[in-house]
């Protein structure tokens, strides 16, 4: 695609969230101007009409579709929490991007299918397309997926949000959406979707989101368990002996079965209740509390159904936790 069919609104990183951080997020499908939004080089604004995106690569039927060949194209919604994995270059800062939102876009293992891809391929590139710098670095801000997740059904080049088509920051007008792995996988601006039998090469796959591990680099794919207290804010009134509840949201690529909640800074832990999921949405849990007077520290910490948890601290899923005054 010409350059001139697109442009950059704004270079550099860029974050943007609400100010009041993860107590902000009071509904169950977060609306647009809660949702966090990241990039690395800056936004793309691109005219839908001269958008394209090629499927090459290890594919019998090379294929260049246009946004009015995949509106034609059968879509499903699918609903998921969405979290940035925070920094790649301070990977163990837990910075608690996150919501909960509605895609709809047409799975990318159709997209695939008619491409005829391969059975040679065991991983999907995509690119976007803006360009620039990021960390000293200039490259395109390419990805890959196992060929399993790209298989995946709830994987999507998606077409919406929350019911309404991709802003230009959101992405659009096609983004990819991995639900249940970090938003860094689910790459804006879309134009090119490449079938490999290795993983790609570039910054953004080798360089950056990549956990050193004792057994060696571990890609930032799949959503460790992960808990936040929305309420009580540390800015709200609490008055002792009034019940209240401390509640919140739990999620991860795998479905959390128990949440813990601290009213003493981790001494002692009690059971919240925790509400099923719906595809991969966060689930909301919910602890009753009668304070008494003086400071607390609360915290909330959550386990999936095979058993993996929160680090205490120095972690991207680190245990959140919030300090209250509750006045007598
Ligand atoms: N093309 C492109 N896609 C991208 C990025 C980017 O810089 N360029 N940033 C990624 C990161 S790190 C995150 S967390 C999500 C953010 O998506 P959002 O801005 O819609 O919340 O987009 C991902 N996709
Ligand atoms: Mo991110």
């Amino acid at each position: 695609m010409t350059r001139t069919a697109m442009h950059m609104i704004k270079k550099g990183f860029s974050f943007q969230g609400p100010a009041e951080g993860v107590h902000a997020l009071n509904s169950w499908i977060t609306p647009e101007d809660d949702l966090f939004l990241v990039t690395h080089m800056g936004f793309l604004n691109i005219d839908p009409d001269h958008w394209h995106l090629d499927v090459d690569g290890l594919v019998g039927n090379p294929t260049r579709l246009r946004l009015a060949d995949l509106q034609a194209m059968p879509q499903r919604e699918y609903m998921s929490f969405h979290e940035c994995a925070g920094s790649p270059l301070s990977p163990t800062v837990a910075k608690r991007r996150i919501g909960n939102v509605v895609w709809k876009g047409v799975p990318l293992l159709h997209v695939l299918e008619q491409a005829e891809i391969s059975t040679d391929a065991s991983y999907i590139w995509t690119s976007g397309l803006e360009w620039g710098e990021y960390a000293g670095i200039e490259d395109a801000y390419q990805k890959d997926l196992p060929i399993e997740k790209a298989l995946a059904e709830e994987v999507l080049l998606a077409l919406e949000i929350n019911g309404r088509p991709l802003s230009p920051e959101r992405g659009g007008p096609v983004r990819l959406v991995v639900p249940g792995w970090y938003g860094t996988n689910s790459v804006k601006w879309v134009g090119s979707i490449t079938a490999a039998n290795q993983r790609a090469s570039g910054a953004y796959t080798t360089r950056f989101y990549n956990d050193p591990t004792p057994s060696g680099a571990k890609p930032v794919w799949s959503v460790a368990p992960e808990s936040v207290i929305v309420s009580p804010s540390p800015n709200d009134l609490l008055l002792a002996g009034v019940p209240t509840k401390i509640w919140g949201w739990t999620w991860g690529d795998r479905e959390i079965s128990t949440v813990e909640v601290s009213v003493d800074g981790g001494g002692s832990w009690q059971r919240a209740s925790v509400s099923p999921r719906e595809d991969r949405s966060w689930q909301r849990f919910e602890l009753p509390w009668v304070p008494a007077s003086g400071q607390h520290v609360l915290l909330c910490r959550c386990t999936n159904k095979v058993g993996e948890g929160q680090p205490p601290l120095a972690a991207r899923n680190a245990v959140h936790s919030v300090q209250v005054q509750v006045a007598a």
